[in-house]
């Protein structure tokens, strides 16, 4: 080997020897970080009939509850120093009450911490027997029968008002517009059928007005040509129906064709657009009413929220069923728990600002001075025509209005308003603004 060659082997060899001995250690790992712990799961319930003739309410009820728990969940809440998910766990209750009672008790054994529903009286007042018996809080968005509330649960809510105002006010309406001399009377002989028909034949004969003996069918009648052929040699001046839009679409439409010109009206169960679509032209002018605030002055950002995440306009009840689930969620928030016992005194003592207006319960678990609207249907599109407030009558114009609130007369101590700084969200209890709208007739 020459020189230079072996003088470069060893320095190879050299070089090998240094970087085999004098190996830098790399760098220890960072200190292992324990994985946050994944968030509290909190179920909330949502039941309604999400298959049949009143599905596309159903899942307006389910979807206003769908709403309020991601709002919640991108807002992000902790109970008890933990990170919460809400979780919905949404049921099928068929509008049937033996479905209804089998699902409520699913809903128990899945450990949910409240319940929005049921939407029909027929099913939520059993079922709130058996939510009852397990402790569980439960707060309706859409059922209107009296006794739901009048059996003494401690744990039952609804957001919307009763049958035995809506009743009276529909009836009023219908007598001070329309002056019939006698009026046909027709339920579904469902809870909220019939006690609504009740309701409204009682005020109906209180002034003076004859009613027809009463014609049934029932929350699947939709060939009612036997009921109008009979009722139409009677020749009634005004028909009412209680029961919802799948039964109430064919009725209008059926009356029509057999040329009865009655003038038809409706509790809130067929108090929505799908009328227009059932029945076509034969739905124009009908009256009907709501238990509650109309869809159209819900608050703006629940209305703009509901449209952009499901593509449609909200239809009846999601409003209230949004309300509804945000009320289980702030007295949780409250109450820095979700265990039902603890949380429940504040849902009763809720005081909240809703997508449908302020939220007050009294002991019975009823909204306070709840509103009534009265509608009719124009141009296809159920329109209100007089909201009733605390004992006045007022256009939608004069309630958003009256409803607006004031920079310095928001309620400080009502729970912020979670989805909706709706018009209505500050509404005083009791509008000191006089009412001049005409009053519904009696
Ligand atoms: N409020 C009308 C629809 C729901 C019910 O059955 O009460």
């Amino acid at each position: 080997m020459n020189l230079p060659l072996k003088a470069l082997s060893l320095s190879v060899l050299a070089a090998v020897a240094v970087m085999g001995c004098g190996k830098e250690e790399p760098p220890p790992p960072p200190p292992v970080q324990a994985p946050p712990p994944p968030p509290m799961a909190v179920k909330i319930g949502s039941v309604a009939p999400l298959t049949g003739g009143i599905a596309h309410l159903g899942k307006d009820n389910e979807n206003g509850v769908r709403l309020a728990i991601d709002e919640a969940n991108a807002a992000g809440i902790s109970l008890g120093g933990k990170k919460v998910k809400f979780e919905l766990l949404s049921e099928d209750d068929q509008a049937d009450p033996k479905v209804g009672n089998t699902v409520a008790q699913k809903l128990i054994d899945a450990k949910v911490a409240g319940v929005v529903g049921h939407l029909n009286s027929g099913t939520t007042i059993p079922a709130s027997a058996i939510y009852n018996g397990a402790g569980l809080p439960m707060v309706s968005g859409s059922a209107t029968n009296p006794a739901l509330t009048e059996q003494g649960f401690k744990g039952v809510f609804r957001v919307v008002g009763r049958d035995d105002q809506q009743g009276p006010a529909v009836a009023n309406y219908l007598a001070g517009q329309n002056k019939p001399k006698t009026v046909a009377v027709i339920d579904d002989a469902t809870a909220y059928g019939e006690g609504l028909a009740n309701e409204v034949e009682k005020t109906l004969k209180a002034a003076g007005i004859k009613v027809l003996p009463r014609e049934k069918g029932t929350d699947k009648t939709v060939d009612w040509k036997a009921v109008l052929t009979k009722l139409k040699g009677k020749r009634p001046d005004a028909v009412f129906y209680g029961g919802m839009d799948a039964t109430a679409g064919p009725l209008i439409k059926q009356a029509r064709e057999l040329k009865i010109t009655a003038v038809f009206a409706f509790g809130d169960g067929a108090c929505t657009d799908k009328m227009a679509e059932l029945a076509g032209p034969a739905a124009e002018g009908l009256l009907c009413s709501q238990a509650g605030i109309p869809v159209q002055a819900a608050g703006k950002k629940f209305l703009d929220a509901y449209k952009a995440k499901f593509k449609v306009d909200p239809i009846l009840y999601s409003p209230f069923t949004y309300d509804a689930a945000n009320l289980l969620i702030a007295a949780m928030k409250k109450a820095d728990s979700a265990d039902p016992a603890k949380y429940l005194p504040a849902l009763a003592a809720s005081n909240h600002n809703g997508a449908s207006g302020n939220i007050q319960f009294d002991e019975k678990g009823d909204r306070k001075d709840a509103e009534m609207t009265i509608f009719t249907l124009k141009e296809g599109k159920i329109t209100p025509v007089a909201i009733l407030k605390s004992g006045k009558s007022l256009t939608l114009d004069e309630y958003a209005a009256l409803s607006a609130p004031a920079p310095a007369a928001v309620a400080p101590a009502a729970t912020p308003a979670a989805g909706a700084p709706a018009a209505a969200a500050a509404a005083p209890a009791a509008p000191a603004a006089p009412a001049p709208a005409p009053a519904p007739a009696k």
